[in-house]
């Protein structure tokens, strides 16, 4: 079995994995990337589209925001849509100069690659049988296969930075995490089309066929999600019934209308809430999706993924140059803070925009009170607002 040292073991290079491995290479700590998946896979896999001032920031800060800043959109706004009618939320207005940015993950996870390899760090792509050892001790370590070779990785540290479905979260012993869990019954179907965004800004719309969402990669690319079932088959969603459906659900009595184009692609995303607690074992610190995971609605998956390594890398900074633990051992905390926060925003959002199936007459009703509330009030709005673009008090 070859042998290979350093700090800080990364498991998976989505957008945790790779920020955590940049903070810690600018504060002089090293670390090895471990991912299954190939490079081209990673780059282009779609998902996240909306970064909150917070991340906007880090990125910036840490050298990472160049192309962002060429090719990133900076919205000022959402709209709210329902019975025909499109409200705006004024997000620095409301929010005293905040705005987001429009700059998918995939570009994100880019930048993120091509800065590691420019100053040479490893990063190991296609991996696999990776398994995590002695979490409890000092010396934890990785062992995976690269190249047909059986591999073990000595560090003082591994980050869980893989996902749902990665193996660190599982790695932990029965008995020491809990786990709370909301599955909504519902998902979402999004598509990337080669067409001009209808819309300078992104627009949320509740509609009594189902929630639709307008969104956008570039001045020449749409992002656009349609409410579905949970187990709903793509075959039974052509290109022209998506449209359609899109078309009805975002209509609004003013004369917009929505560009159609080519699909580039389409998937279905299921839609729950998870949190572990604590988000950490020994040496293993669990970050982004391995250790929880937000409806898509409230926009946070990936910048709660860029809270929590803020905070850990930190944590493992602290640990090396004052040798001091405490920030480590407050890790989880630090991070639930943020994470339940956007566990409640995410659930509202869901909840206040989305057709619930099974709902009563009613809760339909008092849904359309709801969006009437939030689109009217200054309190109400000024909630919405300052929760989208990130809420300031971060760890
Ligand atoms: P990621 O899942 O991005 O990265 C984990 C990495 O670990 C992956 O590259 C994986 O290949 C790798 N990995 C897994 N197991 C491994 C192992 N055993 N060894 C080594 N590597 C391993 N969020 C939004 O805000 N808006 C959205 O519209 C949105 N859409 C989404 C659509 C889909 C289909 C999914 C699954 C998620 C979506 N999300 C969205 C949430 C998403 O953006 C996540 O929050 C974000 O990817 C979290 O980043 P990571 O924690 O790095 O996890
Ligand atoms: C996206 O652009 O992919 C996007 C935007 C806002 C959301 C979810 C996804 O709430």
């Amino acid at each position: 079995m070859q042998k290979l040292r350093t700090q800080v073991g990364i498991i998976g290079a989505g957008p945790a994995g790779l920020l955590l491995a940049h903070l810690l290479h600018r504060s002089g700590v090293e670390s090895v990337v471990l991912e299954i998946c190939t490079r081209e896979y990673v780059e282009g896999r779609i998902r996240a589209g909306v970064l909150e001032q917070g991340t906007v920031d880090l990125l910036n800060a840490c050298g990472i925001g160049d192309r962002m800043k060429r090719e990133g959109l900076v919205h000022n706004g959402i709209e709210i849509r329902f019975n025909g009618d499109g409200h705006r939320i004024d997000f620095p207005g409301l929010t005293g100069g905040k705005r987001i940015t429009v700059y998918g993950q995939h570009e994100v996870v880019k930048d993120l690659i091509s800065a590691r390899l420019q100053y040479g760090s490893v990063l190991l792509f296609g991996v696999s049988e990776v398994t995590v050892h002695d979490l409890q001790s000092s010396r934890p370590s990785i062992r995976y296969m690269h190249a047909d070779e059986l591999w073990e990785l000595n560090c003082d540290f591994i980050a869980g930075c893989d996902g749902f479905h990665g193996v660190s979260r599982p790695s932990i012993p029965p008995g020491v995490l809990t786990a709370y869990e909301h599955t909504y019954p519902m998902a979402w179907l999004g598509i990337l089309a080669q067409v001009a965004p209808s819309s300078q800004e992104l627009i949320y719309a509740h509609h009594g066929r189902g929630f639709a969402l307008l969104s956008m990669r570039s001045p020449e690319v749409s992002r656009l999600y349609l409410q579905c079932e949970p187990d709903e088959s793509l075959t039974n969603w052509p290109d022209d019934r998506i449209w359609e459906e899109l078309d009805s659900r975002l209509h609004d009595d003013h004369g917009w209308t929505l560009k159609q184009g080519p699909v580039l692609q389409k998937s279905v995303t299921g839609m729950r809430s998870f949190v572990v607690e604590p988000m950490q074992f020994g040496r293993l610190f669990l970050a982004g999706d391995a250790g929880h995971i937000v409806p898509p609605t409230g926009a946070k998956g990936m910048n709660l993924a860029v809270s929590d390594v803020e905070i850990l890398s930190r944590a493992i900074t602290a640990f090396y140059r004052e040798r001091s633990q405490d920030m480590l051992n407050g890790y989880s905390a630090a991070c639930l803070k943020n994470v339940w926060q956007a566990q409640r925003f995410s659930a509202w959002m869901t909840l206040l925009l989305h057709k619930i199936p099974g709902q009563s007459s009613f809760d339909a009703r008092r849904q359309l009170a709801e969006l009437a509330y939030v689109t009217s009030s200054l309190a109400a709005a000024t909630t919405l607002a300052e929760n989208y673009v990130g809420l300031s008090n971060r760890a």
